[in-house]
C-alpha cells in the first residue's frame, strides 16, 4: 500500500534545499517538526511547521545541546509500527514520526577553519546522530534522510524496501565517519598529516572492512576509506563464497580498474561487448574482449592457463549459469562483476564454496588521490587515469597498422597501463598472447611476453608503457613475428628505434604519454 504521509522531523546544519524540500511535503499532506534555526527558515518561507519543543513540552536548553533528546522525539521514530508499540505510544501521548532529515553540526568545517579547542568541542552533534541512528534502526517504518539529494526519494508516493534499506545503510555510514573525524581530532592524529592534503584525507578516514591480516598471515591488516567516496570493490556486494582478504581487496580493485577502463573504450566495438580480466599479484594474467561473458571468460583463462590458478577475475557483463558453469575447473580466489544471477550464485555457492563472488559497488565520490606507502609515511599522486581519447596517437614509421592492429594496440595499451612496470603486452585479436610484468629491466619484460605468446607472437600487436631506450625490444618482437609497436616514444635513441622497425617492416606509434606503475 503507498504510505501514508505522516510526521517528518526536519533538524538540519546545512540548509540546502530544505525549505523547498518541506514545502513539497506540507504539500503531500506532511506535518512538520523542527528545531531552531531549520523552523525560523521553513515558517519564514512561509510552510507551516510546528517547533519540536511544543511536542516534547520542554524548551531548546544547554545552549542547544538538548533540544530533540527526549522520548517524544526518541519513542515516536523507534516504535514499530505494530499493535504493541503503537498502543505504548498512544498510552503517552506520543505521535509517530515518518521521516528524518538531519544533516549535523559541521564539525569537519570548524576545526577546517582552525576553530579554538571549545568551538570544536560544541560542533560535536549529539541529537543529530541520536535522531539518523533512530531513524536507521527502524527503517522499516522511517525514512532516515542525511543528504539533500536523497530529498527527492521521500517525496515518491512508496519507498520500496531496499531504498529504505540503502538510505539506512547511508546514515550509518554518515555517522561512523562523523565519529571517525572526532576520534581524528581528539586523539590529535589530523595535525600529524600535512595540512596541504585535502580535507578527506587529513581529517576523514574511516575503517571500511576487517580483513584477518594484511599481506601475509604475520601482518595485521584493515581496509580504510578516504573520505567519503564509495568504491566499486570497496562496497561491493558479497554474494557467496569466504570473506575478502586484504590480497583480494588488491587484486579485485586492480582487475576491476582494468576491467572497466575496457568496457568504456571498447564499448562501441561490436565483438567486444564483454570483457574479462584475469589478476595475479596485481598483474593482468590474461585479459580478453569477446561477445559474451562466457566466452570473454574462457579466452582470458586460455590466454595464461597456468597464471590464471588461484587468480582474481573481472568481469564486465553480468554472470549468468553458462558463465558460471565455464569456472568449474578452475580454482580462483575471486569473481567481481556487475550482476551475477541468482542460480549462477547458488552454483558457485555450492560448487565453490571459497570463491568470493561480488558485484562491483557504487563509485561515488572517488578519490583521484592515489596514495603509496613509504616507511614513516606515505607518497600521494592523483590517479594516472588518462584515457585513450585523450591521446594522440602518431605513426612514426613507412607502415601504417591494419585495422585490426589498431584494435589492438589499443587493447594492449589499456592493459600494459594497468601492469607494474616494467610493461610489455602482446596482443592478437582482442586477447593477450604475451605479458610482461614487473621487470626491473623493459627487455626483460619484452622477453617474458614473448616468451609467453610462442608461435602466438605471428602477428600480434606489442604495446611497452614507458619508452624504448635501444632498439633491442624492436628487434625481439620482429623476430617473434610482432607487426605493430605502441610506446610513448621521447628516447634519447628513437632516430635508431624507429630505423629498426623500418627495416623489418614494422608500424610503429607514438603515444606521447608514459604510464609507469610502480
Ligand atoms: O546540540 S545537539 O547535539 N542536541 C540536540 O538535542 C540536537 N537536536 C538536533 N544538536 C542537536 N541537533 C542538531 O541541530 C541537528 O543535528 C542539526 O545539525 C542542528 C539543527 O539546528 P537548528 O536547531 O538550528 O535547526
Amino acid at each position: 500500500a503507498p504510505h501514508t504521509p505522516r510526521r517528518a522531523l526536519l533538524s538540519v546544519s546545512d540548509k540546502t534545499g530544505v525549505v523547498e524540500f518541506a514545502r513539497q511535503l506540507a504539500q503531500r499532506g506532511w506535518e512538520i517538526l523542527s528545531t531552531g534555526g531549520t523552523y525560523q527558515s521553513i515558517v519564514e518561507a512561509g510552510v507551516a511547521a510546528r517547533q519540536v519543543s511544543d511536542v516534547t513540552g520542554f524548551p531548546e536548553m544547554l545552549d542547544g545541546r538538548v533540544k530533540t533528546l527526549h522520548p517524544a522525539v526518541h519513542g515516536g521514530i523507534l516504535a514499530r509500527r505494530e499493535p504493541g508499540h503503537l498502543e505504548q505510544l498512544e498510552q503517552h501521548g506520543i505521535g509517530t514520526i515518518d521521516l528524518v532529515c538531519v544533516n549535523l553540526y559541521p564539525f569537519r568545517e570548524t576545526v577546517a577553519r582552525g576553530a579554538e579547542f571549545p568551538e570544536v568541542i560544541e560542533n560535536i552533534d549529539i541529537g543529530g546522530p541520536a535522531m539518523i541512528r533512530s531513524a536507521a534502526k527502524n527503517h522499516a517504518g522511517v525514512l532516515v534522510l542525511v543528504d539533500p539529494a536523497d530529498y527527492p526519494v521521500a517525496l515518491q508516493d512508496e519507498v520500496s524496501p531496499a531504498e529504505r534499506q540503502r538510505l539506512a545503510a547511508k546514515a550509518y555510514r554518515h555517522t561512523s565517519e562523523y565519529d571517525a573525524a572526532i576520534t581524528a581530532y581528539l586523539e590529535g592524529t589530523s595535525d600529524e598529516l600535512p595540512t596541504a592534503l585535502p580535507e578527506q584525507l587529513a581529517l576523514n578516514l574511516t575503517r571500511a572492512a576487517q580483513v584477518r591480516y594484511g599481506e601475509n598471515p604475520h601482518q595485521p591488516g584493515a581496509i580504510y576509506r578516504l573520505g567519503a567516496a564509495q568504491g566499486p570493490v570497496l562496497d561491493a556486494q558479497l554474494l557467496s563464497g569466504k570473506p575478502m582478504s586484504f590480497n583480494n581487496y588488491a587484486d579485485a580493485d586492480a582487475a576491476w580498474a582494468l576491467c572497466e577502463e575496457l568496457s568504456e573504450q571498447e564499448a562501441a566495438v561490436p565483438g567486444h561487448e564483454a570483457v574479462c580480466v584475469a589478476v595475479k599479484h596485481a598483474n593482468p594474467c590474461g585479459v580478453a574482449l569477446a561477445q559474451s561473458a562466457r566466452a570473454a571468460w574462457e579466452r582470458a583463462r586460455d590466454a595464461d592457463t597456468l597464471s590464471v590458478f588461484g587468480g582474481v577475475v573481472a568481469v564486465s557483463r553480468p554472470v549468468d549459469l553458462d558463465a558460471a558453469q565455464a569456472m568449474r575447473g578452475t580454482f580462483l580466489e575471486v569473481l567481481i562483476a556487475p550482476e551475477v544471477s541468482p542460480e549462477a550464485v547458488a552454483w558457485f555457492t555450492e560448487k565453490k564454496p571459497d570463491l568470493r563472488v561480488l558485484v562491483v559497488g557504487p563509485a561515488a565520490g572517488v578519490s583521484r588521490l592515489d596514495v603509496r606507502p613509504l616507511t614513516g609515511g606515505f607518497a600521494v599522486q592523483e590517479r594516472d587515469s588518462r584515457p585513450w581519447d585523450d591521446l594522440c596517437p602518431e605513426v612514426v614509421t613507412g607502415r601504417e597498422p591494419t585495422e585490426q592492429e589498431w584494435l589492438d594496440l589499443r587493447f594492449a595499451w589499456a592493459t600494459v597501463k594497468h601492469a607494474r612496470s616494467n610493461a610489455v603486452v602482446l596482443a592478437r585479436g582482442g586477447v593477450t598472447v604475451g605479458l610482461g610484468a614487473g621487470a626491473v629491466s623493459r627487455i626483460w619484460a619484452a622477453e617474458r611476453a614473448v616468451a609467453n605468446a610462442g608461435e602466438l607472437a605471428q602477428g600480434a600487436v606489442l604495446a611497452s608503457e614507458a619508452f624504448f631506450p635501444f632498439d633491442d625490444v624492436v628487434r625481439l618482437a620482429a623476430g617473434a613475428g610482432v607487426r605493430a609497436i605502441l610506446q610513448p616514444g621521447g628516447a634519447k635513441r628513437d632516430p635508431e628505434v624507429i630505423a629498426a622497425c623500418n627495416e623489418l617492416g614494422l608500424s610503429m606509434v607514438f603515444t606521447g604519454s608514459r604510464h609507469f606503475k610502480h
